[in-house]
């Protein structure tokens, strides 16, 4: 039975970079998960006997809330809601198995990177049709509902049991339970030649994927130890659990470390890897090479074609503005257009859906392609492999002869996090105002070219988004970047990116710290960071 209820709004649920993402104590306030998804619902149109796809990264939370939303979508019309077994799909898993069985749409349980448990981070983030996240008009209509939502529908009915394959009904809502992996299995078949990278395994190349305790576990185990031949113990952390063991589940220098630490020892593997909370970051490390995302992503654009999915060559290539100018250079020398849109992957879906971009990317450890319209973790790395496999050489040499042939992008981000938040945005108010008087001044031997707020005119809906970061540019092409994160749940976090380029390959081996170091000071003095946040030192150097 079909229940309507009363509640009264909450002021904070706007969500930001990618979904609502707050605290588990947050969500577990009465009705404020019911409230959030009637306000996606009743944004939505014409769903009524459609098929909604369920699913999360395995975190505190993540099955009470399916049981929530199921009742909900059940009570509101949808005919079928899909569901990942035990409740796990990795964002791109969700991402893919929209696009297969042609789903409504699609909701994403997760706060990606954010430790979890009792006291982590939770997070819902509603795709649409494509597979993608939903654009800002519908995530701006949705904040606007859950600010005069009065009642919202849910169905009276017992807990599905989610762990068991099959159906099971809720009202007039068929239920399925579907294996979380076999589906995304099939689709990176199609990509790459598991034959050639099975070949290398066997021939002894070596892996070490660390999937945090969180969602790829099942993925990687079932694709790189059970499709492809690793070593059985290649993936590390391979069970998702609810508070991912303790750790932070970010896929970078801090948080793996030891990774690192592996990589750069003497029993190290031919390559590195790791995911994130959700699956759609990717950390890659060969032998002794760390990979920059920003690197990653060129490199893997310059290279697509190797592998099956992609031989026809890459249509175009887009990053977020804050990602590194890498790509361009070889955007620029294939030929083929290269966009710079704002920090957040749903900029990115317009552009695959329109044909007009093959692979996209982000300083933020994120790369994918127009098979979904996330960024994949495991795909990234699929990539890698298929790339490795068929250059048969290391990712240093790879590495080193793409910076030879398009010069190098010394890039580094520095975060201040959970700064105080009204320090925060006082600092980014400052810079954005000093910003005409900026150009044109010296800083030593640094001339400021140019100053700006980014905005972005979406070339294919025509929408515009301004206030996307501070740009200073320099004349020999170095350039800061700030910006407030949108994703953080405490305070502000003040994010600086970094970025030189060097085209002499005889100065491309300086450690990226030392060859910024004059960018950095200088990031500090043009912000007043310290007088602003209170800190001397960023929390965290990726
Ligand atoms: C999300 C978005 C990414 C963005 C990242 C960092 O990733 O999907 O597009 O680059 O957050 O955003 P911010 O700098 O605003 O914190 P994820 O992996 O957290 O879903």
């Amino acid at each position: 039975m079909a229940k309507e209820i009363a509640t009264t709004p909450y002021t904070d649920q706007r969500p930001g970079t990618s979904g609502l993402r707050k605290k588990v104590p947050v969500f577990q306030q009465r009705h404020y998960v019911e409230n959030f998804v009637q306000s996606i619902f009743d944004c939505l149109e014409d769903y009524q006997g459609q098929t909604l796809v369920v699913g999360g990264d395995g975190r505190y939370y993540n099955r009470e809330a399916i049981q929530t939303i199921l009742k909900i979508a059940a009570a509101n019309g949808f005919g079928r809601a899909v569901v990942g077994r035990g409740g796990i799909l990795s964002t791109p898993a969700v991402s893919a198995l929209i696009r297969s069985i042609k789903a409504f749409g699609g909701i994403v349980l997760s706060a990606s990177h954010n430790p979890g448990g009792p006291d982590g981070d939770f997070g819902i983030k509603y795709n649409v049709a494509n597979g993608g996240p939903a654009p800002e008009k519908v995530t701006d209509a949705i904040y606007a509902r859950t600010r005069e939502i009065a009642s919202f529908k849910i169905e009276e009915a017992p807990d599905v049991d989610i762990d068991a394959l099959g159906a099971a009904q809720i009202g007039a809502m068929r239920v399925e339970i579907v294996d979380s992996v076999e589906n995304y299995a099939a689709l990176m078949q199609t990509l790459f030649d598991f034959d050639r990278i099975r070949d290398a395994f066997r021939a002894g190349f070596t892996i070490k994927f660390d999937a945090m305790s969180a969602v790829t576990g099942p993925y990687a185990s079932a694709i790189l130890e059970g499709m492809l031949g690793a070593a059985p113990g290649s993936v590390m952390h391979g069970e998702p659990l609810p508070d991912f063991g303790g750790h932070h589940p970010d896929p970078n220098l801090v948080h793996a470390a030891h990774l690192y630490d592996l990589a750069m020892s003497a029993k190290a593997p031919d390559l590195c890897a790791a995911s994130d909370g959700d699956g759609d970051r990717n950390l890659i490390i060969g032998r002794n090479r760390f990979v920059t995302p920003s690197d990653s992503l060129a490199i893997l654009a310059a290279n697509a074609h190797l592998a099956p999915g992609y031989k026809n060559g890459v249509a175009g290539i887009a990053r977020s503005m804050p990602t590194s100018a890498a790509a361009d250079r070889v955007a620029e020398k294939l030929g083929i257009g290269i966009y710079e849109t704002p920090t957040g992957w749903k900029f990115f879906g317009n552009l695959l859906d329109a044909g007009l971009v093959t692979i996209c990317g982000e300083e933020s450890a994120g790369t994918g392609s127009n098979h979904v319209r996330e960024k994949d973790g495991l795909w990234a790395v699929l990539l890698w492999l298929d790339v490795l496999a068929a250059r048969k050489q290391s990712v240093d040499a790879i590495v080193r002869e793409h910076w030879a042939t398009y010069g190098r992008n010394y890039y580094s981000r520095h975060d201040y996090e959970e700064v105080e938040a009204d320090g925060a945005n006082a600092l980014i108010k400052t810079l954005r105002d000093g910003l005409p008087s900026l150009k044109g001044k010296t800083f030593g031997a640094l001339e400021v070219r140019d100053a700006d707020d980014f905005a972005y005119h979406d070339p294919v809906d025509g929408s515009d988004s301004r206030n996307q970061g501070v740009r200073v540019m320099f004349a020999d092409g170095s350039r800061i970047v700030y910006r407030l994160s949108g994703t953080g749940t405490a305070g502000a976090t003040l994010r600086v990116y970094i970025e030189r380029y060097e085209a002499d390959p005889a100065r491309q081996f300086v450690e990226t710290q030392a060859a910024l170091a004059d960018l950095v000071a200088l990031s500090r003095e043009i912000a007043g960071i310290e007088r602003f946040t209170k800190r001397n030192a960023p929390s965290v150097i990726t």
